[in-house]
């Protein structure tokens, strides 16, 4: 029998398939590739992968521009391969979640090239215009255009069009009823097929004040209130799983969720039959500043989000996607004496925390920022286009590289590396992005061998929370609040109590175990070869350590 909460209990595994594995010489990974490791994932204690977009699309955005919601995009492979694989993985009881892309289309969808072709074609209500006859239209902010401009002069039909992400990606309109149902359709057309659920890509912005208003000065600065929570999107959420999510036994996870835990919880909260988990970005998005992230503002975000949501609702846990720097490189210190214990750190947090955890490709392994020097070896959409926008203006190109190796998202998308030899093991061509130079030492090969791995933790730590499921349903309780190096909470389940530790930084610290704990036995997991149970606890650097209570 299904467990109805089987979403809760599951660690989602996100694949990059560009990125993880190509095989037939290309340099783009492929759903080959990622049926060839069925057994790895199988072999790391996940029970869901998240794949981002593997249909048919021009590739402007790495697949996030869709221009075939039925068809997979012929680099990964054909439906043939897509049913292999989701058959793979049902095999392994593994869940396989999707990534539906619906704010916007690409502009080489059939129904944008009808749209744009005439103002009475019947697909031109699908998309978001404005007739030049009345002038320019009020201002809106693109994420990713050259001009940060969302509105596109199209001269076929002498209008408009609005696009919050790429020229390349149109927003589709949904208070146009036939494109809601255009969407239920495509659902169900996966949902049959037998997928487990969807992540909905920047769902929040679908819903827009068609009158579009004069937004006040600065409004760029805070798109989510501006944009985030049209004024239907609720509507839409609700009608969505009265007629398509309420009828499968699927995850749903809206991407981004509002300006914070109250407008999160109208995603996801039971009662209101729309989504089942929230998505924030708080988080991941701390510290992107030179100085980095103070951790005594961590543990307040994520104090703030788990108490808000301790009721009702559930919460998404992860430190990285495909839209951010490696979670080591930003959260952890990557220099070769602390990459792995505090990689490991960072896994006991995720898996440890309450919410469902979202582990990104390649953490697993450690994997690092690459860093790049130049414009030219990043592939990704919105830095090209942010560093051209730059040019134009004539910004400080020096200072945005800088900012680049920090934060760009093909830090992330680097190919896995699979094992020492030539390209890692990813490709036997020329990979579309470049691979890390460290993988000759980093990769999946020589950590299988090492028993105190990165890789190898990441299953035990899977494996505990599985075994012990006060790790995802207990009441999370702060500790040491003010301490400004060590992140320490207590889960607690009926009788089942268990301590979380994590010296957050590249010393050795003394942290005293509070009053009214009891120590009970060895740690569930420990990041270190060694444990001594004592009043105060002796942490090396980046240590973690789960201890069950009394
Ligand atoms: O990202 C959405 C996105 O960039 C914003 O919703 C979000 O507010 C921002 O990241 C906050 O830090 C998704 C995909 O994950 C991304 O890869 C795509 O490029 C984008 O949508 C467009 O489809």
């Amino acid at each position: 029998k299904q467990n109805a909460q089987w979403w809760k209990e599951t660690v989602v595994y996100q694949i990059y398939p560009r990125s993880f594995q190509d095989s037939n010489g290309d340099g783009v990974g492929d759903l080959r590739g990622i049926i060839s490791k069925l057994d790895y994932l199988k072999s790391l204690g996940v029970g869901t992968v998240w794949l981002n977009p593997i249909y048919a699309s021009p590739n402007d955005d790495n697949g996030y521009d869709i221009s075939d919601y039925r068809q997979i995009m012929p680099a990964f492979g054909t439906m043939q391969d897509f049913d292999a694989l989701l058959k793979g993985l049902h095999q392994r009881n593994i869940k396989l979640v999707m990534d539906l892309v619906v704010n916007h289309s690409s502009d080489e969808h059939e129904w944008f090239k009808q749209a744009r072709s005439s103002r009475t074609n019947p697909y031109r209500d699908y998309y978001h215009w404005w007739p030049a006859e009345k002038g320019k239209p009020t201002p809106r902010w693109s994420f990713f255009d050259v001009n940060s401009d969302a509105w596109k002069y199209d001269s076929l039909t002498n209008s408009y069009y609005l696009h919050y992400f790429s020229r390349k990606q149109p927003d589709l309109n949904w208070e146009n009823p036939k494109l809601r149902q255009e969407v239920y359709q495509l659902m169900r057309f996966w949902l049959d097929k037998g997928i487990d659920g969807f992540r909905m890509d920047a769902f929040q912005f679908v819903s827009k004040d068609t009158t579009f208003p004069v937004l006040p000065a600065g409004y760029e600065k805070n798109i989510i209130a501006y944009y985030g929570e049209g004024p239907h999107l609720h509507d839409y959420l609700q009608e969505m799983n009265r007629e398509v999510l309420s009828k499968y036994n699927v995850m749903t996870v809206a991407e981004g969720a509002g300006r914070g835990p109250t407008d999160a919880m109208r995603f996801v909260d039971p009662a209101r039959h729309e989504l089942n988990m929230a998505y924030h970005f708080e988080g991941v998005d701390l510290g992107n500043g030179p100085g980095g992230y103070q951790l005594k503002d961590f543990k307040r975000v994520y104090t703030r989000w788990d108490s808000a949501f301790a009721q009702k609702g559930w919460l998404s846990i992860f430190l990285a996607n495909h839209d951010v720097p490696r979670m080591v490189s930003k959260f952890g210190d990557d220099r070769p004496a602390f990459r792995e214990p505090s990689a490991k750190l960072l896994t006991t947090f995720i898996l440890t925390m309450r919410g469902t955890p979202y582990y990104y490709n390649g953490d697993e392994l450690g994997m690092t920022n690459i860093r790049f020097d130049r414009i030219e070896q990043y592939r990704d959409v919105a830095t090209r286009n942010e560093y051209a926008r730059l040019q134009q203006q004539g910004g400080d190109l020096a200072a945005f590289l800088a900012t680049a190796k920090r934060s760009a998202r093909d830090n992330a998308r680097t190919p896995f590396q699979w094992n020492a030899s030539a390209n890692a093991g990813f490709t036997t061509g020329a990979p579309w992005l470049a691979v890390n130079p460290n993988y000759p030492q980093l990769n999946a090969a020589a950590q299988e061998k090492d028993p105190n791995s990165v890789l190898n933790y990441f299953r035990r730590a899977t494996a505990a929370r599985q075994q012990h499921k006060v790790l995802v349903y207990g009441a999370y309780h702060l500790l040491d609040e003010a301490n400004p190096h060590i992140y320490a909470y207590t889960r607690t389940l009926g009788p089942d109590k268990a301590l979380v530790v994590l010296n957050f930084s590249s010393e050795k610290r003394k942290w005293p175990v509070p009053a009214g704990l009891t120590l009970n036995g060895m740690p569930w997991l420990n990041n270190y070869p060694t444990f001594t149970s004592a009043s105060t606890l002796a942490l090396e650097p980046w240590q973690a350590v789960v201890i069950p209570l009394r």
